[in-house]
């Protein structure tokens, strides 16, 4: 069994696949709208194994980074990574979301491949470790490759790509190149704005072995399959990585597309994820009070990619009114440049009508980004045969205490 050296996790996580390890936040965490989810209740997604022995002891693992086509490698070890005089540290507070977050959403649609993810493929840490772009600079990539090869155009785009240590065994469905990786454009990796980070600290521990210990390269604002975990390798290449979760995986077709008629090549992979937001309290099919100003009190958090912050979000219980919910937007974060996400909590006036005991209600939450990009009221026009980007108005049907 490849599984018997996992970790051990914290049995309040949400297990949607045991081997490999897929969990996540558990609503009692959500619900208690701590900015920062404490480390054993952080979702977990594993494809493979977590990589165990020499590979991953930090006195003995090292970095390979190639710098280019026909370059070199180099290597760094942990000590010169954390080798203050050499690459200064950085904080980010980011959101790691899993694509399919919410993908049980669209299971009420019609059913779609993937792990049934409610709404908790979603947490929020401070990561702490030195910029990709030092790190990049310091082994000899000018700091402008990237941007410079985007504005020669597509062809000429450059990319960073990644390899984790976690690997199928050969001859395994996902065995494309024997690990997993992921890429994104040079450009990124090399944007100060962007603040792409390799992490080894996670809310001030050191990085836990099930989010990617010794070395994780850490992407704010994109599809979490992109911060790569178990880091090994990093290559600066012509073209994407050709990983099968790069180029087979993470992306979101039209809804009539099926398994058949789907080509993975016509479309580009999921980077920057679209605005979503979800209700954390109260839950599903619980049953609800309402306070002496016939409102209910509803909690969430919402969230966009590409480093866009949370404008507004809006409650109702009839899918016409909408009420304003209050924001703790992340400390410290521009709106142009937010990583974190956005708690929010409301008291949504009940319409008179439904004020009764016994009465079924539904919840429903929608959030705008700075961009003015607004969640889809559908759950339908985004479904898809791989179930990822769901991000329709999130429900919940409750009933008013009896
Ligand atoms: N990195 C490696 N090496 N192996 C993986 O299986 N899963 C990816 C990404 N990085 C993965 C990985 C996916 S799909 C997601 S959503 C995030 O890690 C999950 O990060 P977490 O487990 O820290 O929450
Ligand atoms: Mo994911």
């Amino acid at each position: 069994d490849p599984y018997q050296t996992d970790p051990k996790r914290d049995p309040a996580l949400v297990i949607q696949a045991a081997k490999p390890f897929n969990a996540e936040c558990p609503l009692s965490q959500l619900e208690k709208q701590e900015y920062l989810t404490p480390n054993p209740k952080f979702f977990v997604r594993n494809h493979l194994p977590v990589p165990t022995g020499d590979l991953v002891d930090p006195k003995k693992y090292a970095l390979e980074i190639v710098p280019g086509e026909d370059e070199k490698p180099v290597r760094l070890t942990m000590a010169d990574l954390q080798d203050e005089k050499r690459f200064k540290r950085r904080k980010v507070c980011a959101i790691v979301q899993c694509s399919g977050n919410r993908r049980e959403d669209q299971n009420s649609v019609a059913q779609v491949e993937g792990l049934t993810w409610y709404t908790g493929a979603i947490s929020c840490a401070e990561w702490e470790g030195v910029a990709l772009r030092d790190v990049l600079e310091y082994v000899g990539v000018p700091s402008d490759l990237g941007m410079k090869s985007e504005l020669e155009g597509e062809d000429e785009q450059l990319h960073l790509q990644m390899e984790g240590m976690d690997r199928p065994k050969v001859g395994e469905w996902r065995d494309t190149k024997g690990f997993y990786g992921a890429s994104i454009p040079l450009a990124w990796a090399q944007d100060p704005r962007r603040d792409v980070i390799l992490t080894f600290k996670m809310n001030g521990e050191p990085l836990p072995a099930d989010h990617g210990a010794p070395l994780r390269c850490l992407v704010p604002g994109v599809a979490g399959a992109r911060s790569v975990k178990w880091l090994s390798k990093l290559i600066v290449a012509s073209e994407e990585s050709q990983s099968h979760w790069q180029q087979n995986d993470y992306k979101a077709f039209n809804n009539s597309i099926t398994w058949e008629t789907a080509d993975f090549t016509s479309l580009p992979a999921i980077q920057d994820m679209p605005v979503n937001s979800a209700i954390s309290a109260p839950a599903a099919k619980s049953l609800v009070q309402l306070n002496a100003e016939g409102c209910v009190e509803m909690k969430g958090w919402a969230w966009s990619g590409g480093g866009r912050g949370i404008a507004r979000v809006e409650v109702s219980a009839d899918g016409h009114t909408w009420t304003e919910a209050e924001l703790q937007r992340p400390e410290g974060q521009s709106l142009t440049r937010t990583w974190a996400w956005t708690l929010w909590k409301a008291n949504i006036p009940v319409p008179p009508e439904l004020q009764k005991p016994g009465k079924a209600l539904t919840l429903m939450v929608k959030a705008v980004d700075a961009n003015y990009n607004v969640q889809p009221e559908s759950i339908e026009s985004v479904w898809n045969i791989r179930g990822v980007l769901c991000n329709g108005w999130h429900k919940v049907h409750v009933t008013i205490q009896p």
